[in-house]
């Protein structure tokens, strides 16, 4: 569904509503590009959850582009039980919104901070990989690639490896069950499966058993297996690669 935005400002009601909205949402609409990339793990933990939701697409990017919080996407609009409406915006932050709302922050205020750092430090990579090879010159692209290929992806692998290594290697990062740790992680290994070098990187992630392991949990979970063969992933995920062969080309 395309959507039919007006989300320049945040919501102005008090506070203690719109609090009580997002701690009892009735169903949520997920507005993002119709490919996975930030609007992947939000879409995850939705489908994980059960939650009433539906995915929403720009109509007009050049025009919908002002009427966002920040000018960008991914942004969540959350209906209520009490019926109010609150958007909120930035995909990190709908990520921890929604892994709070169905307890996959893990148990403890500890397991919830080591969750928070997987989670960072996946978003940070996913940022240097799109800002120093995907959306650069044609020109510094393939240096850049080598780089990460040689240095920044193996560095993080090694340590991402070491933690789940220490968490037992049970396909968990924290604790013994799923959390907004695996499913991001899991989402960044997808990005780079859906790249025009993917086989480069995916040579680089076999060296690494344990977080293939954990991406294989992830993707194992019944709720996000039967997710993942929904024509909605499936038409994501293609839609991304097309999307990464020339990313140039989907500006106007
Ligand atoms: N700070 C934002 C950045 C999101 C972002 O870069 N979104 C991209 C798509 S992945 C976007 O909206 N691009 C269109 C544009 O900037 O006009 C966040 O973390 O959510």
């Amino acid at each position: 569904m395309v959507s039919t935005l007006d989300a320049a400002h945040y919501v102005q009601a008090p506070s203690s509503e719109l609090s009580e909205t997002m701690a009892s949402p009735a169903s949520f609409k997920l507005l993002y590009f119709p490919i996975v990339g930030l609007g992947g793990t939000s879409r995850d933990i939705l489908a994980y959850a059960g939650a009433e939701f539906e995915s929403i697409f720009p109509g007009n990017w050049g025009e919908d582009k002002s009427k966002t919080p920040m000018g960008c996407l991914p942004v969540l609009f959350i209906t209520g039980k009490n019926g109010k409406k609150v958007t909120i915006s930035e995909a990190t932050v709908i990520e921890q919104y929604l892994a709070k709302q169905y307890s996959l922050l893990g148990d403890n205020e500890y397991e919830e901070t080591l969750i928070k750092s997987f989670h960072s430090t996946s978003y940070s990579i996913q940022n240097l990989f799109a800002s120093t090879i995907t959306w650069n010159q044609p020109e510094a692209s393939p240096k850049c690639l080598c780089y990460f290929k040689a240095n920044s992806l193996p560095s993080l692998c090694e340590s991402l490896e070491r933690h789940l290594q220490d968490n037992g290697n049970n396909g968990h990062f924290v604790g013994k069950k799923l959390s907004l740790a695996d499913i991001r992680v899991s989402n960044m290994l997808e990005h780079f499966a859906q790249q025009p070098c993917a086989d480069e990187l995916i040579e680089i992630l076999k060296k690494f058993p344990n977080l293939y392991r954990m991406r294989e949990s992830v993707a194992n979970h019944p709720k996000l297996a039967a997710w993942r063969k929904s024509e909605a992933w499936i038409s994501t995920d293609k839609a991304s690669r097309a999307f990464f062969e020339n990313p140039f080309a989907f500006l106007s």
